[in-house]
């Protein structure tokens, strides 16, 4: 054979062997991820370098991804959680009857606010300020060393079961919910919004193992957001187990490609919260939706502990976008005051105020803007 027929027959299978796998989008998104977060980290030490008030580099607290913690650290971040429950409420009875706990408390501003600071101009300030307050609460009131710890749902995007977070272990956050077969699909009725239906997925039911089992942990309020409404309005005591049903199907839409297209794509903090948050839920809406059932009702998803970690992941990501520019993103508002502008409301400036019940006074969204300055100093390690 000549070598010329040789090649012409060889030729097509080279292609087809180039063709196939291709270099990995998700890799390569991962590392520009990366490297944008070690742009900003970079930023932040150097603004700080030469403060003597205020944030400054012996002060600064670092988050670090809850895979990423020793042992010992994530058991000291579990036990404070479990200390913050021990606590009494300070809510009065007469606005939620059914919170009993310290924790309680946290959950119960987010029910009274959740139809302002979602989908709305709010929800990144708000959500800042209120998990701040938390790794505050934890800090302040049950002796917690460290910073508060974030979940990087782009680790574990096809399969949540296999995260850190979610293993099982007692290191993990506790495990999925028992599997319950033949479920119904669930209805995610938000106002303004498209009704969303989401099928049953692996568990359902009441988490098996690790950390947060019904023997160690209680969710005292709603329903709220998914029926049936619990007791007065969801705002009775309504005590019952902490349930999970983890999707590998939705936790396709939280992956590395998910976050480079807001990081690279968004020049302008109206981007920016579409993509994270509406009208479909964004990558935070499928960061919830992909633990289901007590993450479904908005109203109550703090409930579940892993929603301080989702809620500094999505802080995270804002940082990050807003230290590629940070004159001009710190500075930006976007939207108004109600979710999906239900009813109609004014647009937001960085006057408006942010209210937060029984748990802290209330700021405005000037005072959360940036992570290193007013009450905040942190960094996302
Ligand atoms: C994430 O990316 C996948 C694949 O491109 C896409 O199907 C999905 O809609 C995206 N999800 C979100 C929330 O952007
Ligand atoms: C609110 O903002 C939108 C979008 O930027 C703008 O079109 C609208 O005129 C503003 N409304 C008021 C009352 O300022
Ligand atoms: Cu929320």
């Amino acid at each position: 054979m000549k070598l010329s027929h040789l090649v012409a027959q060889v030729l097509p299978l080279v292609g087809c062997v180039v063709a196939t796998p291709g270099p990995d989008p998700e890799a390569a998104a991962s590392k520009r991820i990366d490297k944008l977060q070690k742009q900003y980290q970079k930023y932040i030490q150097g603004t700080i370098k030469h403060r003597t008030t205020g944030c400054t580099k012996k002060k600064i607290l670092e988050r670090k991804e809850w895979g990423s913690l020793s042992k010992k650290e994530r058991l000291n971040y579990i036990d404070a959680v479990y200390c913050l429950a021990s606590k009494p409420a300070k809510t009065p009875a007469s606005e939620i009857p059914g919170a009993r706990t310290r924790y309680d408390d946290f959950v119960g501003s987010h029910i009274q606010y959740t139809p302002f600071v979602h989908a709305s101009g709010l929800f990144l300030p708000y959500h800042r300020y209120y998990v701040w307050l938390y790794e505050k609460a934890l800090r302040e009131e049950c002796g917690y060393k460290g910073a508060q710890p974030y979940w990087d749902w782009t680790l574990s995007y096809k399969d949540p079961r296999k995260s850190s977070v979610f293993d099982g272990s007692p290191y993990s956050l506790g495990s999925n919910g028992v599997f319950i077969p033949n479920r119904d699909p669930i209805e995610l009725v938000i106002p303004n919004t498209p009704t969303r239906v989401f099928p049953p997925a692996t568990g359902g039911g009441c988490i098996y193992s690790g950390p947060f089992t019904p023997d160690k942990w209680q969710i005292n309020l709603g329903p709220i957001g998914i029926p049936p409404t619990g007791p007065q309005g969801g705002l009775g005591y309504n005590p019952r187990c902490l349930t999970r049903d983890l999707s590998p199907v939705l936790s396709l839409s939280t992956r590395p490609t998910n976050v480079t297209a807001l990081l690279d794509g968004c020049a302008d903090l109206g981007c920016l919260n579409i993509q994270l948050d509406t009208p479909d839920g964004g990558v935070h809406g499928f960061g919830h939706f992909q633990m289901g059932t007590t993450a479904f009702d908005v109203f109550i998803s703090p409930s579940d502990p892993v929603f301080w970690l989702h809620h500094a992941q999505v802080d995270r990501l804002w940082t990050i976008w807003q230290n590629q520019n940070p004159a001009v993103r710190t500075s930006q508002v976007w939207g108004t005051q109600t979710a999906g502008n239900f009813p109609p409301s004014d647009n937001a400036t960085l006057d408006t105020q942010i209210t937060f019940g029984v748990i802290a006074p209330p700021i405005k969204i000037r005072d959360a803007v940036s992570t290193i300055d007013g009450d905040f100093c942190y960094i996302y390690d």
